[in-house]
């Protein structure tokens, strides 16, 4: 065990870079090349991989510090073999994985700089790319010059900083693509960075040779391009630099993410569409996904978070200098997805694409005051649309014939007064309902459709809508079918007493089965309620009124309850639905089947 330094390696020509995640912390264990940091100049983004296995013991840098060359940013543990004893050769030692491997990654910044900035360990670097534009520009030899016939030209991989067998994470443009030069073909990543490899030229896309997820290498063919005008001359006109300056920018470029930054463009244009593009992905998460995703503004290390959580980049807003995304941003938006889901909720509704309702300005059509929603309001509307939303609602009407349970019911006013019981209709619709959803299981499931599963409950809970001064509130009442109607009376009576005085604990509006919303009290004819999911079915009850039924002689006077059924037409079909209604209307026209 040896504690050694952690320093910035060589930044390719690059004075300074910004730290713009940290990726470790003090007593964080790490292997060998996993990233410490990402940095960022002015020309791409990196990260800083370990030097060595091992416990990092010191960290003294945080995000937004400038770091140069050679600054020691913390040390680390290492567990084993640093490949020398004392410290300046393992700081020799470092430097030369830092030549291996940093500088690796320090190159795609320094490549993008230009011929002009490169430093001189570039210009074998350079030749190559010389070698590697040429031929991608001139597949059959030197064009012919000045304007020219549109010319079909194969676009190879340029250097890759010694990376081999890189996989292609994205395909940025389709056949029949028109496009500039520089602008993205593909982008590559490797376990350091992603990169962007530019077209040299600028022209029609005739066929992409390479999939998503094929590993390339330096000299592959890439994409078959069909070139208008002479591509030399295209070169030239672009940076100056010519060829140079699109293999340069091919090769060490800059994570996608960089790009309205990075990409050398000669006239700007370039840069601002770009940046418009970045604006627009980073803006919400509501958005339209960006299909290549390539417009995002992140580092390698948040790129491999987010594929790893299947996270779209380009639907996450970055909270990182210039927008960038951040490992915090892209764990958020996880976070934020899992709760939507779990809630299911109006949030989901936006995610789902449908559009918001915009206010006017109501003051522009006379007098208005605002006041805010009490909890109870905001819940229910948050419910009400979240079922609205979720649950495919069909409504059962059907009418009881309550005459002789009306009957009964009154001649129980005196047992009740004794008790303190109000006996209502509320006690008979709970035990009928109790009996239907025994007869028909499917009215007491919920559904899990993620698991693809239909879960059946073994016990029989019901709400009920209370009409409270805060607001709807639906307590529940436990192991309906074990209750008689006096204890059901009681226990409704105390139920809506307690939601009025506001004195319902959570617990207790928990649990529901299946709901029961009676408008009987105040009026209505028939009315199609809101399913309360992930119950399956409601019943509304309506006002009675005597109406003249035909008893297959004559029109004779009946007491007739109007059912509402809604339910969840995913877990209950039409005909059982008729058929609970029916159930349910046969229970209460002779309430003694209610005993049996
Ligand atoms: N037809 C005719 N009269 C009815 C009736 C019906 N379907 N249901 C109830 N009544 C009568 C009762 O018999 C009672 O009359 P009396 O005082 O003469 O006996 C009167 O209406 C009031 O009853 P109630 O409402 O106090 O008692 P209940 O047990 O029937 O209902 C409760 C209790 C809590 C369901 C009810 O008070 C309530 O809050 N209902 C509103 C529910 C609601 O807001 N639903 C909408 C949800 S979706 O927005």
């Amino acid at each position: 065990m040896s504690e050694q330094e952690i320093k910035v390696p060589d930044l390719g020509g690059v004075d300074e870079a910004e730290v713009i995640e940290v990726s470790v912390a003090e007593g964080d264990t790490v292997e060998q090349e996993d990233p410490i940091l990402t940095m960022e100049s002015d020309k791409a983004s990196v990260d800083l991989p370990s030097p060595f296995a091992g416990k990092i013991v010191k960290l003294t840098v945080k995000v937004g510090d400038t770091i140069r060359e050679g600054d020691v940013i913390g040390s680390i543990e290492s567990d084993g073999d640093t490949g020398s004893d004392d410290e300046e050769s393992a700081d020799e030692e470092d430097d030369g994985k830092e030549g291996s491997e940093n500088k690796a990654e320090t190159q795609k910044a320094k490549s993008k700089q230009g011929k002009s900035e490169q430093s001189p360990s570039d210009s074998d670097e350079a030749s190559d790319d010389d070698a590697q534009s040429s031929e991608a520009k001139s597949p059959g030899g030197k064009s012919s010059g000045g304007k020219s016939e549109p010319e079909s030209k194969t676009v190879k991989v340029p250097s890759l900083d010694g990376f081999d067998k890189v996989p292609v994470i994205e395909i940025n443009v389709s056949e029949g693509d028109e496009i500039d030069a520089e602008d993205p073909l593909v982008t590559v990543e490797s376990d350091k960075a992603s990169m962007d490899i530019p077209s040299p030229f600028k022209g029609k896309v005739e066929k992409v040779l390479v999939s998503k997820g094929d590993e390339i290498s330096e000299g592959d063919d890439l994409i078959q391009l069909l070139v208008e005008g002479d591509s030399e001359e295209q070169g030239e006109s672009e940076d100056g630099n010519g060829k140079k300056e699109a293999a340069a920018s091919g090769k060490g470029n800059n994570e996608s993410s960089s790009k309205s930054e990075d990409k050398p463009s000669a006239d700007g244009k370039r840069d601002d569409a770009q940046k418009a593009s970045d604006a627009d992905s980073s803006g919400t998460d509501d958005t339209e996904a960006d299909p290549a995703g390539a417009s995002v503004h992140a580092g390698p290390a948040v790129r491999k978070l987010a594929r790893e959580m299947g996270a779209e980049l380009s639907r996450i807003k970055g909270s990182g200098p210039k927008s960038r995304i951040l490992k915090e941003d892209v764990e958020g938006y996880i976070r934020q997805q899992l709760k939507r889901s779990q809630e299911g909720g109006a949030a989901a509704s936006t995610a789902s694409g449908i559009p918001a309702i915009k206010l006017p300005d109501f003051s522009e059509f006379g007098e208005v005051e605002r006041e805010a929603m009490s909890r109870v309001q905001v819940a229910t509307a948050n419910n009400m649309q979240r079922s609205w939303l979720n649950v495919p609602h069909v409504t059962q009407f059907e009418d009881a014939d309550i005459t002789d349970l009306e009957d009964f019911r009154k001649a129980q006013k005196a047992a009740g007064e004794e008790k303190g019981i109000k006996l209502t209709l509320l006690a008979f619709l709970l035990k009928a309902s109790a009996q239907a959803m025994q007869a028909y299981p499917q009215f007491n499931v919920a559904l899990d459709m993620d698991r693809k599963e239909i879960i059946r409950k073994k016990y029989i809970h019901i709400g009920i809508a209370v009409d409270t001064p805060e607001g709807l509130m639906v307590p529940v009442i436990r192991d309906v079918d074990k209750k008689g109607l006096w204890e059901l009376a009681a226990e409704a009576q105390e139920l809506a007493a307690k939601a009025r005085d506001r004195k319902l604990k959570p617990a207790e509006m928990k649990g529901a089965c299946f709901s029961i919303t009676s408008l009987g009290g105040i009026g209505g004819t028939a009315f199609t309620p809101i399913v309360n999911a992930p119950e399956v079915a409601i019943l509304g009850v309506s006002r009675s009124a005597m109406k003249p039924v035909w008893d297959g002689n004559a029109f004779i006077p009946r007491l007739v309850l109007p059912l509402s059924l809604s339910y969840d037409h995913r877990a209950v079909n039409g005909a059982d639905a008729a058929r609970f209604a029916t159930k349910l209307s046969d229970l209460l026209g002779d309430i003694r089947k209610l005993l049996l």
